[in-house]
């Protein structure tokens, strides 16, 4: 057994299919075949290599994993929330890496676009980013701010018909090979705007963040804006302040909140399968108490977020979701998975730290997801402060 010979079976303990649609269902067997196909046999390589499989960007805009939710007159997909979740669940069974290719450029990326540009913005962009012809970025976190975007230093001075851009960002995912980044910065009144820089303008640089032992196969880098004029057109007419930001994070992370999942019964998978053929002491190591306490955990974690996760849809379909439900699931799904992850590569023994299978690249790789788009820390305190109306952050 290899991960390049990928022979996942999803676990579904409740039986949580019956709770999706025919629908639901096609598009997550169509993503989950696609991962099987183009994912599964080379994504252990481009890990080791720490490259990024830019064809991706075309195969994941063709399958309709770029805005699944935006409406179909922009190039997206018209689909429900719980669409989108499955095919988060199914890409980052893959890869986190592919995951997030997939969670920037709909949830952060084209959602900004389509909720807070105008109708000149949503044509001249939305379409191409559908497709994957462009690939977005989305620039928020700096050197000196990540928990506290408030503090943001990075500013747009009026000049004209355009604004001078000034900062850096760092941290941000696909930015060596975006067209395009949805960038967040102070006005000269101190109000956080949303400008869309794109790739060619004057004194604006993407340089790769090199030595990541983690999200591997993801393209990480900074971007740098040294005195760039960026066109008024550019600027994202209707929001303004940090709500705009965190509105988009919020579409991102219930993103994650099914994706890490995908990573987590993708371990289980492996770990139940290698620990059946496992022979030590005569006897399939699947038939140690103590393994089966692993496994039996693990598969009531994966089954208890499945529910969670579908409810949390459903709230999102109606509109009826609040933020502070999905810092719990995100918060949930990176801790549980990431218990999972380092519970099934135990199981696999010194198997288990190789690149034969995807275990030990899952684990990694969740060590960024339980830090972006807000630590574990902060998503605590969103859920604290929900519950007690009392602000532990400053
Ligand atoms: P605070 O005063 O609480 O809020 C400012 C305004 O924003 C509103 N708001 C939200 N709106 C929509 N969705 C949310 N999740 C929201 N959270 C807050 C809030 O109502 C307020 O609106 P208004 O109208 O009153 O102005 O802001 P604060 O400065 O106290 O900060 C709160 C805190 C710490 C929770 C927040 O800043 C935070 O979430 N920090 C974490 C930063 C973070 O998540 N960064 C992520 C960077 S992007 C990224 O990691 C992408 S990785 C992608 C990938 O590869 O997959
Ligand atoms: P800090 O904010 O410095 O936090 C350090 C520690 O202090 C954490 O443990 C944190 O929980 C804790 N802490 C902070 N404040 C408090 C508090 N009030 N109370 C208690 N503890 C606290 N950003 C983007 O904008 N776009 C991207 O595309 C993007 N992609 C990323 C990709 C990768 C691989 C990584 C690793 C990060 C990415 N990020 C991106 C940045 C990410 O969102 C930040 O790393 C994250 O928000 C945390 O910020 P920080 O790293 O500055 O940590």
């Amino acid at each position: 057994m290899s991960v390049k010979q990928d022979l996942f079976q999803s676990p579904d303990y409740f039986l949580t299919d019956d709770l999706l649609t025919e629908e639901h269902k096609l598009i997550r067997d169509t993503v989950r075949a696609y991962v099987k196909k183009e994912i599964s046999p080379i994504i252990e390589d481009y890990a080791q290599r720490a490259e990024f499989p830019v064809q991706i960007v075309k195969q994941l805009g063709e399958l309709g994993c770029f805005g699944p939710t935006v409406p179909q007159e922009y190039g997206g997909g018209g689909l429900d929330y719980i669409s989108y979740g499955l095919m988060m669940q199914e890409l980052e069974r893959g890869d986190s890496g592919v995951r997030s290719t997939a969670s920037v450029q709909g949830s952060l990326v084209m959602y900004p676009i389509y909720a807070y540009g105008n109708e000149e913005q949503r044509m001249r962009f939305l379409p191409k980013l559908a497709s994957g012809e462009w690939l977005g970025c989305f620039g928020l976190t700096e050197p000196d701010h990540g928990s506290d975007p408030s503090s943001m230093l990075t500013n747009i001075k009026d000049a004209g018909d355009y604004v001078i851009l000034n900062g850096s960002k760092m941290w941000i995912s696909n930015a060596p090979y975006a067209h395009l980044a949805v960038v967040w910065a102070k006005d000269e009144a101190g109000i956080v705007r949303g400008v869309v820089v794109e790739r060619g303008m004057e004194g604006f640089s993407t340089p790769t963040t090199h030595g990541k032992w983690s999200l591997r196969a993801s393209a990480t880098g900074e971007l740098v804006f040294d005195n760039v004029k960026v066109p008024k057109e550019n600027i994202l007419p209707n929001v303004q302040g940090l709500k705009g930001p965190l509105g988009c994070l919020t579409k991102a992370r219930y993103g994650i909140a099914w994706g890490v999942i995908g990573a987590a019964m993708d371990c289980y998978d492996t770990a139940l399968r290698y620990s059946k053929q496992r022979m030590q002491f005569d006897k399939p190591i699947a038939g140690f108490q103590l393994q089966q306490k692993k496994l039996a955990e693990m598969i009531t974690e994966i089954t208890k977020a499945q529910l969670l996760n579908w409810r949390l849809g459903v709230l999102m379909n109606e509109g009826r979701v609040t933020p502070q439900q999905v810092s719990m699931a995100k918060r949930n799904s990176c801790e549980i998975a990431t218990n999972i992850c380092r519970d099934a590569r135990q199981m696999l023994g010194g198997m288990g730290i190789t690149g034969e299978y995807p275990i030990m690249r899952h684990m990694m790789n969740l060590e960024s997801v339980i830090t972006y788009e807000g630590t574990h820390d902060i998503h605590l305190l969103i859920t604290g402060m929900d519950v007690t109306g009392l602000n532990a952050f400053k």
